[in-house]
């Protein structure tokens, strides 16, 4: 019989369905929460899931096997643009749209033969779950953690709607590369910031997350200290505040930058020769984004006010620009400049012909004169009463000083922002508030949660919020005085339905609340989280932020959700991602139905370890599905001698068997450390390989009373350590060799260490430190058996004749060094 994917995965596929063979409860053994990033249901799976997911599903069959009770939960992050998108282009209702994608995605996700618990399947546009994620929203914003306020937000023109910092990429909205500008307009915020520290101090417990992502958090949050000072303007009461790390630099400050958009621009400008010109600045960098305007191949510019500030530590009057580099919404939107030290200083003085002060100098080249910018520690020159101290110690001084003499304050700042959540869109969880015109604003009373997403909606692919189309949406009453009301008609932003599914799956079914804390507390954290590292700040710190809020709440049992994560490199043909616009896809559909999901898993472990980027690789594949043809030939062949024969008797093994057996062994050895212990799937699979290989010439070697028999336990270990990878061949061999229960159900093998024992080790031996040669020697040889061994050889032997023998070194079972002169 020959290798029949197609029945056989169609056969085991139902059985599990049927059976619900991959549910979990709770129980007494040691947990593990096995997870990957849900999707988002686009209709079709790629690659990227196929590789995303087999790699969680090997991590969840291996710790079943292990003995854990493993939750491995699957669903859906189903809101979003494109539904919207397709409602506009073809007429279909997003929700319609949306759950017709989830019903094909799920038979696909099934017939790759992922062990998920369906029971506990989640989607998140269904009322069941965002009815949390708005009685979420309700308690943020009764602790003052959810806030509305007018701002100059990030406005895509192409897909109309506001984004979150983290969705502009390089001035570009992430979703569909427009350019990004600016809108005021009032809008929803969480207040992550209030968060930055403890999401920042918290990183160092992350020891299970790569260090790429830790530190790409790390300076997404971006904590500065250094201090606030004011600076006097001449002729004004107002004063200019600026934030400033570096305050030992005061006495070098030779400029001021106030960003364009500041408030006291206009102040110190209207009336005046150089209103024209600052409103001229002004209106060129309107179309600029942040990133443009800070990037370092931007040609630092700007312009002067006309007035002054004065250095509140030298009483000098300093010039007052406006530029380009210095941004309204970070520290105070004003800086200090000092060109001696700073590069972007440094460069628009030189445009502007500006004075440079050093006031730095590398220790013993204080006389020397300053030509390039320094940025290096140093001695303090220039500074009055601190020079000659060490320029970090200046920097406390100063700061008290200025403390002292109420100047100005220590601060710190942080680069992260507010996290704006609202979005003019219809596709979304609504935001469960009401506008009256006497109470204000009035969160939706828990009880009349979820506020259902109308049906009545029209698309029109314009600004504004299509909620704002369904009069019964739209009208209602005042949950307070009872008064006609309106409904918030903004949705949120979907990465908030993502920031606490992971909770969810705990207590999927439960309609009383969002999870049971003891439920929770069982299961979280995720033992195992794999995903993307596109998602490194994005999801991975809103899910972090979500999770401390809730704990502060006292509704999730921990304070950090990922335990251990894993970020899987992306899938690349012809050395570029595969991606529809660049036509490079391959289908995990074709793949499947050509060689079956088990081929297409192997290849996708297989082909690199998950870190890394994989390259798509036909004969790859096809070399793949020719090995699972030799397994299944090889038990196929074997299956009756595998049924009649058992266990052997270790001592009784010949010398063909005995390094057979080493070879079992080790590769059960191998294989559970490199899946337990590094993820390296791909050797784990080549070393299986090896195994089936060794088997194959077993096979030919004479009979003997224990050959059946120790072939018989190989094939067994074949098939179990092949059952993390390609689950379906391995339950249909499983069962050919005569068992009744699941191979997913039986322990994972333990090697037998006296097997990996070897009778005869290799011994290098050197002459005064060189390699000299090589010897077989017995494995229990004694030390002085094996220095008079060495000595025998010829080629040692002519080396140290006519030399005077000073010592033998002998590391047993490696090595023996002989010194002569
Ligand atoms: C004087 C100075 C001297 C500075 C020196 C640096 C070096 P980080 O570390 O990123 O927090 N800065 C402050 N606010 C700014 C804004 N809104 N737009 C652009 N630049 C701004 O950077 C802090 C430093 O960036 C501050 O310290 C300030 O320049 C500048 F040798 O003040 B510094
Ligand atoms: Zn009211």
């Amino acid at each position: 019989m020959s290798y029949n994917f197609s029945k056989i995965e169609k056969k085991w596929k139902n059985k599990w369905e049927d059976e619900n063979s991959f549910e979990s409860f709770r129980n007494d053994k040691q947990k593990y929460y096995q997870l990957e990033m849900f999707p988002y249901p686009s209709g079709r799976i790629h690659m990227g899931h196929v590789r995303n997911y087999s790699i969680g599903d090997v991590v969840a069959r291996f710790r079943r096997m292990q003995g854990y009770n493993v939750l491995h939960p699957m669903g859906w992050d189903s809101f979003g643009l494109p539904a919207e998108n397709a409602a506009i282009k073809h007429g279909i209702h997003p929700n319609k749209w949306t759950l017709e994608n989830i019903d094909d995605m799920r038979e696909q996700l099934k017939e790759i033969g992922l062990s998920y618990d369906w029971n506990r399947e989640i989607a998140t546009c269904s009322p069941d779950y965002y009815k949390w994620t708005q009685e979420f929203f309700i308690e943020m914003y009764n602790k003052g953690l959810a806030y509305k306020k007018n701002y100059a937000v990030n406005w895509c023109p192409s897909c109309e709607t506001v984004l979150a910092n983290e969705q502009v990429v390089n001035g570009q909205c992430e979703r569909c590369d427009s350019e990004v500008g600016k809108k005021e307009l009032d809008q929803w915020y969480f207040k992550i910031t209030d968060y930055a520290e403890r999401l920042l101090e918290d990183i160092e417990k992350l020891d299970g997350w790569p260090e790429k992502v830790k530190s790409m958090q790390k300076n997404w949050i971006g904590k500065s200290e250094g201090a606030e000072i004011n600076f006097k303007i001449k002729d004004f009461e107002d004063e200019l505040n600026v934030f400033t790390t570096r305050p030992d630099t005061i006495y070098g400050v030779t400029y001021m930058v106030l960003a364009p958009e500041h408030p006291l621009v206009n102040k110190i400008v209207i009336g005046t020769e150089y209103e024209g010109k600052v409103n001229e600045f002004k209106k060129k960098l309107e179309h600029m984004s942040d990133i443009d305007r800070t990037s370092l191949d931007t040609e630092k510019e700007g312009v002067f006010t006309g007035r002054y500030a004065i250095n509140p530590l030298t009483n000098k009057e300093i010039p007052i620009y406006i530029a380009n580099y210095v941004l309204i919404d970070y520290g105070t939107g004003a800086i200090m400049a000092v060109p001696a030290h700073d590069e972007r200083d440094f460069e628009f003085a030189k445009k502007y012909n500006l004075d440079i002060t050093r006031v730095i100098a590398e220790k013993g080249k204080e006389a020397e004169e300053l030509k390039v910018v320094y940025t290096d520690k140093g001695v303090m020159v220039n500074s009055d009463k601190f020079n000659g101290l060490d320029n970090e110690k200046a920097s406390r001084e100063i700061t008290n000083y200025i403390e002292k003499e109420k100047i100005g304050t220590k601060t710190i700042n942080y680069r992260l922002r507010d996290w704006l959540i609202s979005r003019q869109r219809y596709w979304g969880t609504p935001i469960p508030m009401i506008y009256c015109e006497d109470c204000g604003i009035v969160p939706v009373p828990k009880e009349s949660l979820p506020v259902v997403l109308p049906t009545d909606v029209e698309f029109s692919g314009k600004g504004e919020s299509p909620l704002l189309t369904s009069k019964e949406f739209v009208h209602t009453s005042c949950p307070k005085c009872g008064k006609k009301a309106k409904r918030e008609t903004d949705t949120m932003d979907t990465f908030v339905d993502s920031s606490w599914y992971f909770l969810r799956y705990t207590d999927s079914n439960n309609s009383e609340k969002a999870f049971d804390k003891a439920n929770a507390k069982y299961w979280m954290k995720v033992d195992q989280y794999i995903g993307g590292v596109e998602h490194a700040i994005l999801h991975l710190l809103y899910a972090r932020f979500f999770t401390k809020v809730l704990y502060d709440m006292d509704i999730s049992p921990v304070d950090e959700p990922f335990k251990n994560l894993l970020t899987q490199g992306m899938v690349l043909k012809d050395g570029a991602k595969m991606s529809k616009s660049k036509g490079n896809v391959v289908s995990p559909e074709e793949i499947v139905s050509n060689y079956g999901a088990d081929t297409a898993r192997l290849f996708v472990l297989f082909a690199a370890p998950p870190e890394r980027d994989l390259e798509w690789n036909d004969q790859g594949v096809e070399g793949c599905f020719r090995f699972l043809n030799r397994v299944y030939r090889l038990v196929d062949d074997t299956k009756d001698i595998c049924m009649n024969n058992k266990s052997f008797d270790f001592d009784k093994l010949n010398k063909i068997e005995k390094e057979f057996n080493y070879s079992l062994n080790n590769t059960i050895k191998k294989v559970t450390e490199d899946i337990d212990q590094r993820f390296n799937f791909n050797t784990a699979i080549s070393a299986i390989m090896e195994l089936v290989n060794d088997t194959n010439k077993f096979r030919e070697s004479k009979d003997n009373e224990n050959k059946n028999k120790l072939l018989s336990k190989a094939i067994e270990n074949i098939v179990v350590l092949l059952a993390p990878f390609s689950p379906y061949i391995a339950e249909e061999l499983w069962s050919m060799i005569g068992n009744d229960k699941s191979v997913h159900s039986v322990n994972w093998p333990k090697y037998d260490e006296k097997a990996l024992i070897k009778d005869e080790v290799e011994i290098v031996i050197q002459v005064n430190g060189k390699v000299r040669g090589k010897i077989m020697v017995s494995a229990d040889i004694s030390k002085e058996e094996l220095e008079k061994k060495s000595l025998e050889i010829e080629k040692v032997k002519n080396m140290i004749s006519g030399k005077e023998l000073r010592k033998v070194i002998v590391i047993p079972k490696k090595l023996v060094n002989i010194v002569a002169n």
